[in-house]
Formats: C-alpha cells, structure tokens, sequence
C-alpha cells in the first residue's frame, strides 16, 4: 500500500523541495502531512494539483504517518524524530542531527545504499556536499581505490535555506539599484561577493563546520575513515546549485579516459566534458537537475607520482543534496520492503 508521508519543516526551502521531487519521481502517497511551526499552520502549499493544509508539528503530529522527512533543522529533529519513530513512522532526516551516530546510517544510494538492508527505523541524509561529492566518487570509488581527496566548494544560496536565497535576491537587487543593503542572515555582503563559508570556525584547527562535516560525512559514506581530505568551502552568490573542484588521487595510475568511461552513464551522474565548445558543469545547467553533473576531467600535473586526476563538478543543491537524495532513500526502502 502507498505509505502516509509525513514531512518536518515543509515550508522551508527544503521542504518545497521534498514535494517536488515526490511529485517528479512519481513516489507513492497516500496521504502527505505537512508540518511547520506555528507561523504557518492554517497556510496551505499544493501537492498534485491539491490544496493541503500545514499543520503546526505537536507530539501527536505523527499518529498514522509510514515515513517521516525531516528538513527544520538539527533541534527540531533531535526532539521530535525519535517521537515520530516511537509512533511507528520510519524517519529519513536530512539534519546533520544524527549523521555520526553508529547505529543511524548515513546514505547516498548510489554510493552505499546497500546499508539500508539492515532496515534502520532512522536514516541519515548527508551534508549537500557530501552527497552531491559522493554520488560522483561511487563509480570510481567502486573501481579504484582512492587515497586522497583535495577540493574547494563553491556553495549556493540555498544551503542555508529559503532566507538566505532571498538574502541573495535582495542584496543583489539594492546592488544593482546603487542603494544601501544591511546584511541579516550572512555576515557579508552577498551580491558580487565571495566568501569563506558562514559555518562557526573550530578555535583549534581554524577549519569552519561545513568542512568538518564535509570531512567526517564523506569518510562515513566511503567507509573510509582514514581517508585524507583537504577542503575549503567558499559561499558564492548564485541560488541553489553546489560546485566542487576535486584532485582525487589513486593507489595506482589511472588515465582520464577510464575515469571518462566509468563516469559515463553511472547512476545519477552525467557527464559534461566538452572541451571544444569550453563546455563543463556549470550551477545555471544544474540547477533542477536530477543528475550531479561532473566534467573538466585531467590528470593533476600538480602530483608528481601521476596517480591524481581532477575534475569539477555541480549539483542542485536542494535536490540532489538535501530532497530528492532523502526520496530516493525512501523509494530504496519501499524497494527493499517489497522484496
Ligand atoms: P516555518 O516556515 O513555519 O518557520 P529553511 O531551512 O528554508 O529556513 O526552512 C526551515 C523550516 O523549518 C521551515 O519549514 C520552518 O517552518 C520549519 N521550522 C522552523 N522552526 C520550527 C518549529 N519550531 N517547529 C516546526 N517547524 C519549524
Ligand atoms: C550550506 N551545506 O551550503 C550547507 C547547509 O549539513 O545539512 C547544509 C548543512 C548540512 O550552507
């Protein structure tokens, strides 16, 4: 039977996001709860072409509710996922809330869905740049051994949410106006601007927490947890799609041309290399992409042992790295429940 689907936070950009991709992906519902606080209940968002109301999420939001997205944030989830599990719901959580946690897995299908087998009644949805780095990393991940990541991010607006999208909008907007703009959400202008990500910086290493869960999540998600990381994320000023510049390197040599071909066609990746027409992965063609787009594949004349290749590589944000990541977890369990 069609579940009852439940998701947290459904007002946010995420949450839209969710409806969206159970609509694109033509996910089975028999019923969609939409939660939020009480700033919005009364409020109504469309789903297939019908009205339903939002709710404000309560403990007894979740009576009769199969499957669980949870998208408002690590304290919302922290109290209210193991209520909706104690109500039966299974919880597919796309905070950081439990995503180092043994006994919850943390999932990118295409790279290790095979960990949903043990039927967890919660699931982990990783950082965006984890998934969307992760989903390129699976073919190869597959194939080779890999011993050493080195990247920057060039991360969207949407990463912290349907405020920091408009932040973007309105800044570029008074920009381009010649007016005065007091930035709210971030601590920096944003319009024509780049900058160090607005996570908080550990006093210790100098590295900020996007970078620190960017680290751990990918190791997790590789079962790697050794495996060498060196990252930087930057915040750029463009609305929902994630860019990484990625050297990887090998425990042997591998030319551009397997990398090419293991890419190709790999689930969830497509490959956008055309050196002609100057051709690669760019936010503009990401954006509302269900596929990571990956592209600019080289071997790294930065390494000497010639065992590196780099490449570049963008994905929407809000689907690929945070809703349609956490749908198709769902549709993985669905899948595995039938068999
Ligand atoms: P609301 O719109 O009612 O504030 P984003 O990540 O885009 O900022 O979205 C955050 C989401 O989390 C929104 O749907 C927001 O609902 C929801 N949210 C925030 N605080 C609460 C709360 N206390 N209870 C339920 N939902 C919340
Ligand atoms: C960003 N990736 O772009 C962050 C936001 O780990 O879920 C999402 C943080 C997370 O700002």
């Amino acid at each position: 039977a069609a579940p009852v689907v439940a998701i947290v936070g459904a007002t946010g950009a995420v949450g839209a996001a969710l409806i969206h991709s159970l609509t694109q992906r033509n996910f089975p519902v028999a019923q969609l709860r939409l939660l939020a606080s009480a700033r919005s209940a009364g409020r109504s968002m469309a789903f297939r072409g019908q009205p339903v109301a939002i709710e404000e999420l309560t403990e007894d939001s979740f009576a009769g509710v199969d499957i669980a997205f949870f998208s408002a944030g690590a304290t919302i989830s922290r109290r209210f996922a193991p209520i909706a599990v104690a109500a039966g719901a299974q919880v597919i959580d796309n905070s950081s809330a439990f995503r180092m946690q043994d006994d919850v897995p943390l999932i990118v299908p295409e790279a290790n869905g095979a960990a949903l087998d043990a039927a967890p009644r919660i699931i982990a949805n990783p950082n965006c740049i984890a998934a969307i780095l992760t989903t390129a990393l699976a073919p190869l991940h597959q194939r080779w051994s890999i011993t050493r990541l080195s990247m920057s991010t060039y991360q969207a607006a949407s990463g912290g949410g349907a405020e920091m999208m408009e932040e973007l909008r309105a800044s570029t907007r008074a920009h381009l106006d010649g007016e005065e703009f007091e930035p709210k959400v971030l601590p920096h202008s944003y319009a024509f601007n780049v900058f160090s990500h607005n996570s908080d910086i550990d006093p210790d290493t100098g590295y900020n927490g996007e970078e620190l869960k960017v680290i751990a999540e990918t190791r997790r998600i590789l079962a790697q947890p050794q495996l060498p990381i060196s990252v930087t994320c930057i915040r750029v000023p463009i609305l929902r799609a994630h860019g990484i510049s990625l050297s990887i390197r090998f425990d042997e040599h591998v030319n551009t041309d397997s990398i090419r071909h293991a890419l190709r066609g790999a689930p969830g990746v497509r490959l956008v290399d055309d050196r002609t027409a100057n051709h690669f992965p760019m936010p503009s063609e990401a954006s509302g992409e269900q596929d990571v787009l990956v592209g600019r594949i080289r071997d790294d004349l930065g390494d000497p042992s010639g065992r590196s290749v780099t490449m570049f590589i963008v994905g929407d944000q809000l689907l690929k790295g945070a809703a349609q990541n956490a749908v198709q977890i769902a549709e993985y369990l669905r899948a595995r429940a039938a068999a």
